[in-house]
């Protein structure tokens, strides 16, 4: 280990602690200058160190190395990422792992990339994500399912990143149905699941995340500033878009191998009831140009929300065409 390193590891052992140069300095055998110039080097490699007089130096964040690498080192799953794909830029991860899967790529391939020049929402509308700053991720699937079964995978997925960021976060996250998770009442995270299918089989799944890591309000564009948040915004500590990656990916993996080996929703369901912001909520239903008030009762098997109308009648609504908000 050269001396530059040296220093890092024992600021990274101090862990938030302050180390004063003199100690650095006799452990290693050099003098407080040439601490002082090593300290220098990792502040320019984007390590964030604090120097007060006296008290010496304290390690606040190291940087963010978000490549194929880092994540293939901090993943321990199965199938999920064992081939990822890591761009610089494309025009949606969706949009590539669509190619790839046509292709004939495999159940668990990963497409990350670090810019989408068209990131998409649900229905057309635009994922924003800076460079930089976010998650924008893909995981490929190819459960044999009926097609109408499709909404339950956006559910595991977004049970997946619930449980996987709620360790980073200061508050629990909350899974507004069918595909957003929310901090604090704003967005955090949106998933779009688009499926390839023949009538009665699913050739393949594209579950496609979009999380938020890094942005302070003002990185947000003005129309999402009130509604949009980020994991840096309401974090406990600092956070890795790798240890944040794997985790999402660990999580998914155990839920969805779960599902497809016990054909059962129980276990995903259970927990995405556990962050629901949604259920016991009265809701308004948005339908095309449509609207109507009811109130959420649960969520089924199927992914579909079960609801109570005003007349007192139930309805299972499909997230397709539907978007809901809470009365206040
Ligand atoms: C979603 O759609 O929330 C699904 C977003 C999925 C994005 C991922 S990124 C990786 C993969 N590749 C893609 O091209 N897409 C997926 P929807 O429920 O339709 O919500 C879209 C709405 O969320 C927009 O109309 C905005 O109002 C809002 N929005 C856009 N960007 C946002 C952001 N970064 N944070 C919070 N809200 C955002």
């Amino acid at each position: 280990m050269d001396t530059k390193d040296s220093i890092l590891k024992q600021l990274t052992d101090m862990k938030g602690k302050f180390v004063s140069g003199e100690v650095l300095s006799d452990a290693l055998g050099i003098t407080r200058t040439a601490v002082w110039k090593h300290i220098k080097k990792l502040r320019d490699e984007g390590y964030e160190i604090q120097s007060v007089p006296k008290r010496g130096y304290r390690l606040d964040n190291s940087p963010d190395l978000f490549d194929r690498s880092a994540l293939v080192s901090s993943l321990h799953t199965k199938t999920f990422g064992k081939e990822i794909i890591f761009l610089n830029e494309t025009d949606s991860t969706n949009n590539e792992l669509k190619r790839l899967a046509a292709g004939g790529a495999p159940e668990g391939t990963v497409v990350i990339a670090q810019r989408q020049l068209s990131g998409r929402g649900r229905r057309g509308r635009v994922w924003s994500a800076d460079e930089g700053k976010a998650i924008t991720m893909s995981i490929l699937l190819r459960p044999d399912i009926a097609p109408a079964n499709i909404q339950a995978i956006t559910l595991a997925a977004s049970s997946a990143v619930a449980r996987a960021i709620e360790p980073f976060t200061s508050i629990k996250p909350e899974i507004k149905w069918p595909n957003d998770i929310l901090l604090s009442g704003k967005k955090v995270c949106g998933i779009l699941t688009e499926m390839t299918a023949e009538p009665d089989r699913i050739l393949s799944i594209i579950a496609g995340i979009g999380l938020n890591v890094y942005q302070k309000e003002e990185d947000f564009p003005d129309e999402l500033k009130e509604t949009a948040t980020s994991i840096a915004l309401n974090s406990v500590g600092p956070v890795s878009r790798s240890a944040l990656a794997s985790r999402i990916l660990e999580e998914f993996e155990v839920l969805y191998l779960d599902f497809i080996q016990r054909k059962s929703t129980a276990k995903f369901l259970d927990i995405w009831r556990s962050f629901s912001g949604t259920i016991g909520c009265d809701i308004i239903v948005y339908q095309g140009e449509k609207n109507w008030q009811a109130k959420a009762l649960d969520v089924l098997d199927d992914g579909c929300l079960l609801v109570e109308t005003a007349d007192g009648s139930r309805k299972a609504i499909a997230s397709g065409e539907i978007s809901i908000r809470k009365v206040k």
